[in-house]
């Protein structure tokens, strides 16, 4: 069987998901690779990556690092919408889960049920998973949990990303992940994580027979997490 981090480099390969060039991110910090989940926008890909999110939860259900009895899926609004939902579907279609999906509005509506959340409605206890793209800083779950918190006594299981960019944060030497991971005291989780990503891309051949992750990609990658790594 070919690993998931495997898989779903190609499948970033495929989607044209995993850019290379000169990005400046959300941090401020300048990157030679970029992953955007804006590039899953058809029926096809979002599927594929709901079952690539599905996939990683029932294995770490069976390791016992998440709960089998998950209420719903919460995907921050908006990149986490399709995400929430799609997993949500792959979770009961390939593996017989019940749960529901879950995910924020921008704006406070002031008519009809005038509620803050769409689709299965937060209530005290129940047990919410996120998922969310890419963590650089972590800025985007901050941002979350507050108005999770909000709604009703939720208890976060965990945290699913499609891609952790390993990167410390800005006052210490701790990843991202880690840090959140000791500030809410849940468990963060990726299909794959950026080392993982430039491994698997060296095996890995473009149409035109070269290698998806070149010499040069590589050691510009290699440069930019000698810098910014965890
Ligand atoms: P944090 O919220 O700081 O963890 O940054 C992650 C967010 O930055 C993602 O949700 C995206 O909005 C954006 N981002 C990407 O989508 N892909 C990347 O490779 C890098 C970033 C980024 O700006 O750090």
């Amino acid at each position: 069987m070919v690993s998931l981090d495997h898989r779903f480099t190609e499948f970033l390969l495929e989607s044209q998901a995993l850019k290379f060039g000169d990005f400046t991110l959300k941090s401020g910090r300048k990157s030679p690779y970029f992953i955007n989940a804006g590039a899953f926008n058809d029926g096809r890909k979002i599927a594929t990556l709901g079952a690539f999110y599905a996939e990683k939860i029932a294995e770490e259900i069976e390791a016992g690092n998440l709960p089998a009895d998950i209420d719903t899926i919460f995907g921050p609004a908006y990149k986490g919408i399709p995400l929430g939902v799609s997993t949500a579907i792959a979770l009961t279609g390939a593996h017989g889960m019940e749960v529901g999906y879950t995910f924020d509005r921008k704006e406070k509506k002031d008519h009809g049920d005038g509620g803050m959340m769409v689709g299965t409605q937060l209530k005290n206890g129940m047990k919410v998973l996120l998922v969310d793209d890419v963590m650089t800083a972590g800025t985007a779950v901050r941002e979350v949990i507050p108005k999770l918190k909000a709604e009703a006594d939720v208890e976060v299981v965990g945290l699913v990303l499609s891609v952790d960019r390993m990167e410390k944060t800005k006052d210490s030497d701790l990843s991202a992940v880690k840090a959140v991971e000791a500030e809410f005291g849940f468990p963060v989780f990726a299909i794959a994580n950026v080392r993982e990503i430039f491994d698997a891309g060296r095996h890995i051949e473009t149409a035109d027979g070269t290698p998806y992750v070149t010499d040069e990609i590589k050691a510009a990658a290699d440069a930019y997490l000698e810098r910014y790594g965890a």
